[in-house]
């Protein structure tokens, strides 16, 4: 790619989205319950409990998510309005194999997301894909651990080889695994659970685990990337990281070298599914530990074979770390991370920060010299609808437009090479964290509350004739 002063002439204006977010049908036409199904409603102050399975009385958001499984031909329409490029999703594993462990896929799921892809691709819209975005079959956590057991390899890539077969026609970009490194924080019972489905017992070492369980992720990852090619050379594979660069809070050494080794921590995922190595600092760090990885030969030269063609991230925030004493320099994300006084937060305390954005694609070019595709960036807020029923969301629009003059900058300026830029969201969803509806991200509004409850009439944002705007100039008017 030429650097320039514009962005490229084929860059993908988009907005993305998740199946398990949006969808809802959560039980139809053969689709399996998934572990985004027995998550309950949350809020910044509550995490979302989760549940074994699907208890009566409970409120699962997912269940019904905003309906866009009956509504997606008229929303594709209003995506259509927006001048939209692409449009990324994520297929729901439990649509297709409705527990994971079947040999034969569902037709069913297979028919729904031919229709979804048609629609899109009938209105100039390119479908960008996640295989997994928080949304594995309940029954794989049931009964074989989640990803803590390797046999969910080949459980993901005959999945992933499935509708890679049937879709490689209509979609070209893919991402395997959703934010796989928001795990990272293995001390918090939900990024296990959404990114590998791994309920611990208090004796069992959540750390070790998480690792084991990325890396059984990050070889099917890498073997979806090779079957991907085997099957269609024009394929795209895709990694997906949660891109929050970690700065340190001072100039003093120990918090600068804390800070290195946080960000090689968070990121050590990066290193195996762009370079197909593992850090020496990560092996080492095991051995310390006395960790005994189940890691073979055969892993380390899938893990070299199948290294992604370009890096999908999102970025959200950053965050920052006090000094440690530990010559190990050990992160804990729990425990490490401090306010930054320099940035201000979202409602949900998340820490708003621009030009981090510019800094992570420089760090991440630096490291990893892939092409890049930001996939998420948003801004989570509670709307207000006036009584013309216009909503003036000068916050979303705020975050959004510092955001891509970030991006263009490091695009123009330090000639890192971006495929395309998906805000979240389209569309407002439910939220991951919370499972709240409350917590807005969408150009387009919908008529509905935390329980479910509003005529889900979509209207159109202030952010919407805005990001219209953009799309249309090219980035050129924002
Ligand atoms: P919600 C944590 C931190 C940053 C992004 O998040 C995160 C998470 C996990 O929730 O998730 C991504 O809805 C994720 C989306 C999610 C979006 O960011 O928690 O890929 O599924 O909806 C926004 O406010």
């Amino acid at each position: 790619q030429a650097i320039g002063y514009q962005l490229p002439k084929d860059f993908l204006w988009g907005a993305a989205a998740a199946a398990h977010q949006l969808e809802g049908a959560w039980n139809f036409d053969g689709k399996g319950v998934s572990i985004a199904d027995v998550m309950r409603l949350g809020d910044k102050n509550h995490p979302r409990v989760i549940d074994s399975k699907v208890e009566k009385g409970q409120i699962y958001p997912n269940h019904w998510g905003i309906d866009f499984y009956h509504t997606f031909a008229e929303d594709i329409t209003l995506f259509h309005q927006l001048g939209l490029t692409c449009f990324r999703t994520s297929i729901a594993w439990t649509r297709i194999f409705p527990n994971g462990d079947e040999a034969e896929p569902n037709e069913a799921g297979l028919a729904f997301y031919d229709r979804l892809f048609t629609r899109l691709r009938e209105n100039g819209i390119e479908p960008i894909v996640t295989l997994s975005h928080f949304e594995m079959p309940l029954h794989l956590v049931q009964v074989y651990g989640g990803w803590r057991n390797r046999k969910l390899i080949d459980f993901f890539t005959h999945f992933a080889a499935t509708v890679i077969q049937r879709f490689h026609h209509q979609v070209k970009y893919w991402l395997t695994f959703n934010e796989i490194n928001n795990q990272t924080n293995y001390q918090d019972p939900h990024p296990l659970f959404q990114n590998s489905g791994l309920q611990l017992t208090v004796d069992e070492n959540s750390r070790q685990q998480m690792f084991q369980a990325a890396h059984y992720e990050m070889v099917a990852s890498a073997k979806v990337v090779q079957l991907a090619h085997a099957i269609d050379q024009q394929v795209q594979v895709g990694a997906m990281l949660n891109m929050s660069p970690i700065y340190p809070d001072s100039d003093d050494p120990a918090t600068v070298m804390a800070a290195q080794r946080a960000m090689q921590t968070r990121f050590y995922y990066g290193d195996v599914q762009c370079l197909g190595i593992y850090p020496h600092w990560l092996l080492l760090d095991w051995q310390h530990a006395n960790y005994q990885m189940d890691i073979t030969e055969d892993d380390y030269r899938q893990l070299q074979a199948g290294r992604v063609d370009y890096l999908g991230f999102s970025y959200y925030m950053s965050f920052a770390t006090h000094s440690l004493t530990d010559p190990l320099f050990t992160y804990n994300e729990q425990n490490n991370l401090v306010d930054n006084p320099n940035l201000e937060k979202s409602d949900w305390g998340w820490q708003i920060d621009p030009l981090g954005l510019r800094y992570a694609m420089n760090w991440m070019f630096d490291r990893w010299h892939l092409p890049q595709f930001i996939v998420e960036n948003g801004f989570g807020a509670i709307d207000q609808v006036d009584y013309q029923g216009k909503i003036h969301d000068r916050g979303r629009i705020n975050y959004l437009r510092r955001h891509i003059l970030a991006m263009e900058q490091a695009v123009t300026l330090d000639g890192v090479p971006l495929l395309g830029y998906c805000p979240w969201s389209v569309i407002d969803l439910v939220s991951a964290s919370t499972g709240e509806m409350s917590k807005r991200y969408g150009f387009i509004y919908v008529d509905q509350d935390n329980l479910g409850r509003g005529s889900k009439q979509r209207l159109k944002k202030d952010s919407f004739y805005w990001y219209q705007t953009v799309i249309h100039s090219g980035g050129r008017l924002v």
